[in-house]
């Protein structure tokens, strides 16, 4: 008997695959600059200004593989060697310098962490995949300074990266208070997900502040200045900043804590229908549910929701993923074949909700907190 005779499939024309409705939906998003270039000219032209998105698919499990972690840098990844890297301690109780292995000599700490770049989700990135979720390893910023004799009068700290800017000549530079550092209890991260840091990540040592916007996590660090006022460098002072209107004025303000987010990135197909799973990040208190909207937001359902103790509770304790990401999911029945807007919308424990809209009193940067809604094609 003839192959064709024993399996139908041998008959069918190679296209047949094509005729399967897909296994996975691509959520596309409905605004931004992104949007407007389109995929890959957007992927090109962010690689050209040194931003590499996260891929989407690696947002609804507990951690992001370093391959594909999203960066955003000046395009310049130092070559550090690690026999004569120093860390120099300035403006503290007792200055001094650190070898690499005088760092990994103290206790190390880990943490896992939502790491954002301020500029997330901004009229630029209506994709919003300038985030990532790893665990890192090294000593706290205050086992540091206690190996320094404590702060002494240094009230703020600078971070220094050994990433020098063309002209200017200096590396990256910026500045939190003693009181924000002590907050977020920061780390010194010396490994990513159990690995030392590759160089574009900031090998051999990086900051790693837990809550607060990422143009703080200073890669290469070479230099952690204490200063008795707030540091104003350019990053602090224009980059990353936002305007907001208070009584009546409107004022410039610098990122820090990241606000209360969520974000749907994946529609997978299940018996009956598909699974929309993402996210939920940022807020000053744990997030306590989530709902999802198929139909652009008139009505809205609770998601499933799994709180980062369901996936990391066994192996640390809670401090360490308190800025961790929870993770959604929601079954969406049958749906309708054609055009749905989908969104999700993010509840803290202690009332506050992920707002609708972009607040009208703040413009600029960073903080970009409304729902991030996706249109997706549901085929026949
Ligand atoms: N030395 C140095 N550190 C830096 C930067 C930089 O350009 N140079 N960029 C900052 C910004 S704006 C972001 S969003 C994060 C990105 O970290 P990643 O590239 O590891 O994802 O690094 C921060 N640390
Ligand atoms: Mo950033």
């Amino acid at each position: 008997m003839s192959d064709s005779a024993t399996n139908p499939d041998a008959l069918a024309p190679r296209s047949v695959a094509l005729v399967h409705p897909p296994e996975e939906l691509t959520l596309e998003p409905l605004e931004g600059l992104a949007r407007w270039l389109g995929r890959t000219l957007h992927r090109f032209v962010f690689r050209f200004v040194s931003m590499v998105e996260q891929p989407l698919a690696t947002m609804s499990g507990p951690l992001s593989p370093v391959e594909g972690y999203f960066r955003r840098d000046r395009h310049r990844h130092p070559r550090v060697d690690p026999q004569t890297y120093r860390l120099e301690v300035s403006g503290v109780a007792s200055p001094r310098s650190f070898t690499l292995d005088e760092l990994r000599a103290l206790p190390q700490e880990e943490r896992v962490l939502v790491m954002e770049c301020a500029g997330n989700g901004n009229h630029l990135m209506g994709s919003a995949g300038l985030v990532g979720q790893a665990r890192w390893t090294g000593p706290s910023l205050a086992t540091v300074l206690e190996a320094c004799g404590g702060p002494g009068p240094a009230t703020h700290f600078a971070f220094h990266g050994l990433d020098p800017i063309p002209v200017v000549r200096r590396g990256y530079h910026y500045g939190l208070s003693l009181p924000e550092l002590t907050q977020a209890r920061a780390l010194l991260a010396l490994e990513m997900n159990g690995e030392p840091l590759p160089r574009p990540r900031g090998f051999p040592l990086r900051m790693v502040v837990p809550g607060i916007y990422s143009m703080s996590h200073v890669k290469w660090l070479g230099h952690i200045e204490g200063k008795t006022a707030p540091h104003m460098g350019i990053h602090n002072r224009l980059v990353f900043t936002n305007k907001e209107r208070r009584n009546g004025r409107w004022v410039r303000v610098q990122a820090r804590w990241i606000g209360l987010k969520s974000m749907v990135t994946r529609c997978q197909r299940i018996d009956g229908g598909w699974r929309l799973t993402g996210w939920a990040w940022g807020g000053s208190e744990p997030i306590d549910r989530v709902e999802i909207t198929t139909d652009g937001g008139k009505t809205w359902h609770q998601a499933q929701l799994h709180a980062p103790g369901e996936y990391f509770g066994e192996d640390m304790p809670p401090e360490s993923f308190e800025h961790a990401w929870s993770v959604f999911d929601f079954r969406w029945r049958n749906p309708a074949p054609g055009r749905h807007v989908v969104g999700s919308r993010a509840h803290a424990r202690g009332g506050a909700v992920q707002a609708l809209e972009q607040d009208p009193s703040v413009k600029g940067h960073f903080n970009q907190t409304r729902v991030k809604w996706r249109r997706v094609d549901v085929p026949e």
